[in-house]
């Protein structure tokens, strides 16, 4: 499975907690683009789709949801309930997010700028590129 845990070291004082993410430093890659996800709907999964090219960091900032994660032949589920964890997604796996909580920010870190011609949305076209 093209997917690992990242354990993200935590600043903390008594004024509170800071993390901080440098690119080739602790997480594998050059950060070329930030977005975040916030206000999702109740009951509705998101992603449902593979990149081709594209390699991300995902942090639950706040609240927490799960992530489903299918290489096309296994299929894992992952939580992600705290900031000082990273979840790191290569290429080619489909993955969908889903049972967010009231309140969850993901932040996403991705190594390349956006491309909508390298996502797979269709999962039979998932399957069949990664078995060529
Ligand atoms: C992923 C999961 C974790 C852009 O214009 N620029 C961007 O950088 C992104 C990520 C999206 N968009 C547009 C494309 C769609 O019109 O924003 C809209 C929503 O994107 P999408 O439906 O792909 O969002 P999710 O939440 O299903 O998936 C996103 C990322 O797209 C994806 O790479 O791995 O979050």
């Amino acid at each position: 499975m093209n997917y690992q845990l990242i354990n993200l070291k935590v600043f903390g004082d008594t004024r509170g907690s800071l993390i901080s993410i440098e690119g080739r430093n602790n997480i594998p890659f050059d950060i070329k683009r930030v977005y975040y996800i916030y206000d999702t709907t109740p009951g509705i999964a998101r992603g449902k789709h593979a990149h081709t090219d594209l390699e991300q960091i995902i942090v639950c900032v706040n609240g927490s949801c799960k992530f489903l994660l299918d290489d096309g032949i296994r299929k894992e589920i992952v939580e992600l309930s705290r900031p000082d964890l990273g979840l790191y997604i290569g290429k080619n796996m489909w993955r969908e997010m889903f049972d967010f909580s009231h309140g969850c920010v993901l932040m996403v870190l991705a190594n390349k700028h956006y491309d909508e011609n390298e996502y797979i949305r269709d999962y039979d076209k998932f399957l069949k590129e990664i078995i060529t």
